[in-house]
Order: C-alpha cells, then structure tokens, then sequence
C-alpha cells in the first residue's frame, strides 16, 4: 500500500528534490500553521470583507458530485449563510481567483496566508479560495499543474492514483469530441461514489492512496495524480496551482492527453466562433439585402 509522507515542512531545497523532482505527494503539517487565516477567517470576518462581493458558486451534477460545469451567480453573504446553516445547500465556491498577473496574492488578501517558501513564486498561475458544506465531492480528475492545498477550516478525504494508474481510472480519451466539447477533458469516466465494475473492470486494478487533511495541513500533489475529493465537514482550503519544473513533466501520461485535449478544445472553439462569425456576415448581409430590397419596393 502506497502511504504519503507526512513532514512538518520543508525547505525549497528538499521540497523540489525530494517530492516535486521524484513527482511524489506529500503532507505539510506545520508549513501553514501561523498563516493568519488559520485563526482570523470566521464567518463574521469573512462575511465583512466579501459580504457584498458577487461569486460564481459551482452546483453538483445529477451525480451528486461537482464537475465544475454548472455554476450561478450570487452574493458571498448570501452564499455563506447558505452553507453554513443547520440544513445547508450543495454548491461550492471555488473560483475566486486570488492571484495578481504575476503570481503575487491580491493585495486584499496577502496579510492573510504568505505564499509558502518553497513554492517558486514565477511559476505559480493560480489561486482559488474553497468554501462548501459537509459532502461535497469532486469528481475523480487530475489537473495539469502541481498542487499545493492548504486547509484553513474542516477536513477533506482524498482518494489519490498515481499517474501509473491512468489506464485503470478512464480518462476520456483524445478522440471523445463530446467530452472535449464539453470541458471534461481532466475527468475519469468513473463515479466514486458508485462504481460500476462491469462497465470500469480495470479499475480493480487501480491503487487507491487514501489521504485525509486537516488544519493546518497542507497537500502537495504533483500534476497528473488523480484525486477524488470529498468534505467531510464544512470547509475553507486555499490552492495554488504552479508549474516548479518548468514544463518538464508536461510529457508525462496524463497530463501530454491533456494538453493535446486542450489543442483540440481551442480548434474546436475557433471553428465554433468561426461558425458564428460567418453566420453574423451571413445574416448581416441578408439583413442589408432585405433593407435593399424594401427600398426598391418603396421607389
Ligand atoms: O477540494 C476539492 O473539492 C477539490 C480540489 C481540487 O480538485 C483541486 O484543487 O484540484
């Protein structure tokens, strides 16, 4: 069985030779600890800081899990109240981008948590605050970057496979057009919280790292591990999603599918913008053709 390290911090040093080089997660326990955020986000500060800001709030799917392709807008206050009452309702904040164009956190946050040390500031692109109820869950996927989540309230359960498992968990493959269409290019074809072995047999073969973090702990996964993600209590995390290798390990599976989905995915948009922007000249000129035609009508 695959067990994850658990270190109290690390320095840059052995933070990129020991875990983001060999491409392995580990546990941070200490390396956010007097991150002012630990102690300060209550409700009541968080609510006086963004309470009348406009959020877009993820909504799950059918499946009960979130896929990141359904969201509304609303007002954070709103949003709070509603996932931190008796009886609180699915949905998921998880787009609040906290990053300035060069990596740096927005001023309105940056006395809240540093950057950690380790993490090369250059090569960070973004940040997300996550807020929800007990039991939301992502949908098994990976990402293209390196990972590094911090918990600030709750506990969260990960179901974590190796890149080497990418065969046994079904990415969509390259040429599902739908799934590209549809943004589901860093998704598993697997429902964790119900699957169908019949439909998935390799996924028995799959080696499941399960991992469960609390504050202040703080989990560094490298691009292309696999994780499923579920709040087991009413949650805040911080994320960052950074690139330390350069693009090193963007030609190893499943990340090199990724980004040749992605390829796909933009073609696909141009030749869809493409499409509309020939039937706006299409209908443009049917318009003045029609504009023509009444006018000679008229004389
Ligand atoms: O915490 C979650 O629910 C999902 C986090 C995640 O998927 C990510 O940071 O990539």
């Amino acid at each position: 069985m695959v067990v994850v390290d658990r270190v109290t911090t690390l320095t840059k040093d052995a933070f990129l030779r020991d875990y983001a080089a060999r491409r392995r997660p580990v546990v941070m326990t200490g390396a956010s600890s007097a991150w002012p955020c630990m102690h300060s986000w209550s409700n009541e500060y968080l609510r006086e800081r963004f309470g009348n800001d406009e959020v877009a709030v993820q909504l799950p799917e059918a499946d009960g899990q979130f896929h990141y392709r359904s969201s509304k807008q609303t007002r954070f206050h709103d949003f709070l109240e509603e996932v931190t009452c008796p009886n609180p309702k699915m949905q998921y904040l998880t787009t609040n981008a906290l990053m300035g164009a060069k990596g740096e956190i927005l001023h309105a946050l940056a006395n809240d948590f540093p950057m950690p040390e380790f993490v090369p500031k250059e090569s960070v692109r973004v940040g997300n605050i996550w807020i929800g109820p007990a039991g939301t869950k992502s949908v098994l996927h990976h990402d293209a970057e390196d990972n590094i989540l911090a918990m600030v309230r709750g506990r969260k359960k990960f179901v974590l496979f190796a890149p080497s498992d990418t065969k046994n968990v079904y990415p969509y493959p390259v040429k599902n057009i739908r799934a590209i269409l549809e943004g589901r290019v860093l998704d598993s074809r697997i429902d964790m919280s119900n699957v169908d072995f019949e439909r998935f047999p390799r996924f028995r073969k799959a080696n499941p790292i399960h991992v469960t973090i609390t504050p202040p702990e703080m989990l560094y996964l490298p691009a292309g591990y696999w994780h499923y993600v579920v709040g087991e209590e009413m949650s805040i995390m911080v994320n960052f999603w950074f690139f330390p290798l350069a693009y090193r390990a963007t030609l190893l599976p499943p990340v090199l599918q990724t980004r040749i989905k992605w390829v796909l995915a933009a073609f696909f948009n141009r030749l869809e913008s493409y499409g509309r922007a020939s039937q706006d000249i299409f209908n443009r000129r049917a318009r003045r053709y029609g504009d023509f035609r009444r006018c000679r009508s008229r004389r």
